[in-house]
């Protein structure tokens, strides 16, 4: 069974290792989220594509649940002794190393997706990961200048140094529009026997991989089963602030109204937590089948367990 993946960093990651349990003979391939991409030091670092590879290689941090396991902060330390920022992102000196390799590649004319390759090597996830795109795509949140006029400031100061806490009137990912679908995503998309949106972000994870023209028709044309799980369980977001996001684009968070935002063009069928069993029915009459289940990443049996229903859910609506 070939299985495409469309992915963020946290939410989608943990889901991956719960989906490769339940389909150990499955190929999998996973669509990750660029949009996140931040140059830093003359770096790139691609968060959600680093969460991946690192939560499925055995390499990341469990409890932040994003960069090294064992991390140590020298590089970071140094560069604040020289006063150069910023302070407020958290590179380790682990992690440095991936950006370093990665950033030489890119360099050296090696698109996105081959350095991605390359560094897949080392950390053998178990899963063909591929960026959404091999162009630079930068998700932008417009918010609140001083003077009363409106400034787009990066997805990552947003998120990161702000903490969401702070009006987001739109969120735009930059440079979509012109953006192309990596070599293998249109293919992988095609030749797919489901397609599964994890608990991923659903406006700045999985809606900007949406953004990327092609992605979105394909999936519809795929004419395969698309299921989804929600990332919002009892009207909040399991972590994280994609409520901020989700107001931003005018979609409340609850786990019906992200499955009526994608709606029945894309989504065939969508899994609620055993907290939101009331959403079912709103859901399904918005023409998407909807069943409630545990969706809780509490542990690795759970979560296996929710990839085990998503697919059961997939075949049935096969
Ligand atoms: P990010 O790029 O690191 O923000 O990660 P993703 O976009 O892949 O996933 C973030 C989303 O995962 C958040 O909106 C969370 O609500 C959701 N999430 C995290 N843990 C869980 C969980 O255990 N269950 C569910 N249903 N959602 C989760
Ligand atoms: N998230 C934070 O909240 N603080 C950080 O300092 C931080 C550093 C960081 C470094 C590398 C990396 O791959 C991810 C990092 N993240 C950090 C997580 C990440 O940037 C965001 O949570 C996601 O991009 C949001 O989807
Ligand atoms: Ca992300």
């Amino acid at each position: 069974r070939r299985i495409v993946v469309l992915s963020g960093g946290i939410g989608g990651a943990r889901f991956l290792r719960g989906l490769k349990e339940a389909a150990p003979d499955a190929d999998i391939t996973v669509i990750g989220n660029t949009g996140d991409d931040i140059h830093l030091f003359g770096l790139k670092v691609c968060p959600d594509l680093d969460t991946v590879m690192y939560t499925l290689g055995g390499g990341i941090h469990e409890e932040q649940g994003w960069g090294r396991a064992a991390e140590t902060f020298a590089v970071k330390e140094e560069l604040a002794a020289y006063g150069v920022g910023p302070e407020w992102f958290g590179l380790g000196d682990r992690d440095f190393a991936t950006h370093i390799v990665r950033t030489q590649m890119l360099a050296a004319g090696y698109p996105l997706s081959a350095v991605t390759e390359a560094l897949c090597r080392r950390w053998q996830p178990g899963v063909t990961l591929l960026p959404m795109t091999d162009d630079r795509v930068e998700t932008h949140v417009l918010t609140d200048a001083e003077d009363g006029s409106r400034k787009a400031i990066h997805f990552q100061e947003y998120w990161v140094r702000l903490r969401a806490a702070v009006p987001a009137h739109a969120v735009v990912p930059v440079g979509a529009e012109q953006s192309t679908p990596a070599p293998g995503v249109l293919e992988a998309i095609a030749a797919a026997d489901a397609i599964v949106f994890p608990p991923s972000n659903p406006v700045v994870s999985i809606g900007t991989v949406l953004a990327v023209p092609g992605i979105r028709e394909a999936i519809a044309d795929a004419g395969v089963p698309v299921v989804g799980l929600s990332p919002i369980i009892g009207d909040a977001p399991v972590r994280g602030m994609a409520d901020k996001v989700l107001a931003a684009i005018g979609v409340e968070a609850t786990a019906a109204a992200v499955a009526r935002h994608y709606g029945s063009g894309l989504l065939d069928g969508w899994l609620v937590d055993t907290a939101d069993t009331d959403a079912v029915e709103a859901v399904e009459a918005a023409g998407i089948r909807c069943r409630a289940v545990p969706l809780l990443m509490t542990d690795a049996a759970a979560t296996t367990a929710m990839a085990t229903e998503a697919l059961t859910l997939a075949k049935e609506l096969t």
